[in-house]
């Protein structure tokens, strides 16, 4: 099936257009959209999608093997409560609450700049976040490119940053973010904890990223708490100036997939409540970063 590609920015990103995955799709259209979507950078928009769940779920299996699958790895605490009702595989971000008073979806996710898992040894690779609801203007996504952003640091900073670790904890998006009510025991128990390079390598590009976020990042392991604040303040600034940006502002039916590898995302919560938003999400399961 033939698609249309255009370029996002300069330096990353993808929008296709032409394509109705809803009246089915073949593996090698769904291994042509993983080699587009990695051609791009890891960020691509494919407009005007009417997917069920089960659609939704198949493609997102060609990305590699997903959270919430009960095949793989258990689900985590921070997110089980948003998890479909029918489809583990798909985890619910919304402003609404049923009539019952159970949330539809989690309100306020990513409203800082994350990559998706990263306190998990095996953290998200794609994310496919499906549109179904989105109020009429604001709830805007924000992408920056850590690539981008690694590849402008001087041999210096690189050199420097090669051997350091860093411990990525969920407790520091719960400590920060949301309110006590929605917060666990478990969201707060350093079960959500691990490891990571600094600096990571796509496997298939052999890229080098970035790996540090402010919503998950706690500390650069073996420094000063002085000195990890120090670095870590610094590449947040340098890896989120304008030209390592894309703003995505949703269209309803728009699949938005990035590659949490080499990217952070920031979802722009400037709504009101009475608006509502519905997204759902599948998120595969990556490889430890290296
Ligand atoms: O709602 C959004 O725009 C993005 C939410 C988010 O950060 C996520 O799904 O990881």
């Amino acid at each position: 099936m033939d698609y249309q590609i255009k370029p996002l920015t300069r330096g990353f990103g993808a929008e296709i257009f032409g394509l109705d995955l809803s009246a089915g799709f073949s593996d090698n259209l769904a291994q042509d959209l993983v080699g587009t979507w990695n051609d791009a950078g890891g960020l691509m928009v494919i407009h005007e999608q009417n997917l069920t769940s089960e659609q939704h779920i198949a493609l997102s299996r060609h990305f590699g093997p997903l959270f919430g699958d009960p095949r793989e790895t258990p689900l985590q605490d921070t997110v089980s409560r948003y998890i479909h009702p029918d489809h583990p595989e798909i985890y619910r971000v919304s402003n609404q609450v049923s009539k019952d008073g159970t949330p539809k979806g989690r309100k306020g996710a990513g409203t800082y700049w994350h990559s998706d898992v990263s306190f998990r040894n095996r953290p998200a690779q794609a994310s496919l976040l499906h549109a179904k609801t989105i109020p009429p203007v604001g709830g805007d996504t924000i992408f920056a490119d850590q690539a981008a952003a690694y590849d402008a640091l001087s041999e210096g900073m690189k050199t420097i940053l090669a051997p350091l670790f860093a411990w990525h904890d969920f407790e520091v998006a719960a400590r920060t973010q949301y309110a006590k009510p929605v917060v666990v025991e478990g969201d707060m128990n350093g079960a959500n904890c691990a490891r990571h390079p600094l600096v990571r390598t796509k496997p298939e590009t052999g890229r080098k990223s970035l790996f540090v976020n402010p919503g998950f990042t706690s500390n650069i392991d073996g420094l000063d708490a002085n000195e990890s604040k120090a670095i870590l303040e610094f590449l947040y600034h340098h890896s989120t100036q304008p030209q390592f940006l894309y703003r995505h502002r949703w269209t309803e039916k728009d699949l938005l997939i990035w590659d949490n590898r080499s990217m952070m995302h920031f979802a722009v919560m400037d709504y009101p409540d009475d608006e509502p938003r519905y997204m759902e999400r599948c998120t595969v399961i990556g490889e430890p970063p290296a």
